[in-house]
């Protein structure tokens, strides 16, 4: 049974999307980020970085507890353990990876740093918010020119690289990242797709109620942007 610690962003998304992909029994586990949960000791233990999401396999690699922190490992974790989403050809398997990889190294963190200038800084930087906004578009090139020539991020095949991608590329967070997704169509016409799997639609609704945009109470800034955040 798999532990899943979670809050509905677009990294726990991933996750969540992934459970109900390979359908493996789960337990949630909320990790309220906007009421500082994520510093609670006992979660640090099992994700260092105090961020979700990550997971406990109760029965693990030799049968024992094992845990998972950064979306990327959970996900090939739970596609190996289930030998799905993961190609079992080598040059398949690393095309996914490279997706990933991209998804990981760039996607994230620039959409995010572009989300904080454009949503959640206090002050308005607007070199900051040309930087990673420019960036972001950049980033969006990328991936069009890629499904311009493949149906999904890796290739025929629906992958993890698609799992991590798509909760990053949501109509929300085109919102949210000032991204006009009718220059980029063939990430909207691979989003569209991604967006109608059952497993997805399940997936984005865990604790969808619970989900935040706008502008967070002190308190809530204070825990995921703010002093909280350097004090360990
Ligand atoms: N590289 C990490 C990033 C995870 C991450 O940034 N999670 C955010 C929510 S999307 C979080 O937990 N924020 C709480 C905090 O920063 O304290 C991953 O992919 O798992």
């Amino acid at each position: 049974m798999i532990r899943h610690y979670y809050w509905p962003t677009p990294n726990g998304h991933k996750t969540a999307i992934m459970l109900e992909e390979v359908e493996l029994e789960y337990e949630l586990h909320p990790v309220n980020i906007l009421e500082g949960e994520q510093f609670d000791p006992s979660f640090v233990a099992i994700s260092p970085n105090n961020r979700i999401p990550a997971i406990v396999d109760t029965e693990g690699p030799d049968g024992e507890p094992y845990a998972v922190f950064e979306s990327g490992a959970i996900l090939m974790y739970l596609a190996e353990k289930t030998c799905k989403l993961w190609p079992t050809d080598m040059a398949e398997r690393y095309h996914v990876l490279q997706w990933l990889m991209f998804q990981m190294g760039n996607v994230g963190p620039m959409f995010g740093q572009n989300g904080y200038f454009q949503g959640y800084c206090p002050e308005d930087v607007p070199l900051a918010k040309e930087r990673y906004h420019n960036m972001s578009e950049q980033l969006y090139g990328v991936l069009d020119r890629r499904l311009a020539e493949t149906e999904y991020l890796a290739g025929a095949a629906y992958s993890i690289a698609d799992v991590a991608t798509f909760p990053w590329t949501m109509p929300r967070q085109q919102e949210m990242h000032r991204i006009d997704i009718s220059q980029f169509p063939n990430v909207r016409r691979w989003n569209e797709t991604v967006a109608a799997r059952p497993a997805v639609q399940r997936g984005i609704a865990v604790l969808a109620e619970d989900m935040k945009v706008g502008n967070p109470t002190e308190e809530a800034y204070d825990n995921m942007f703010g002093s909280r955040q350097f004090e360990h």
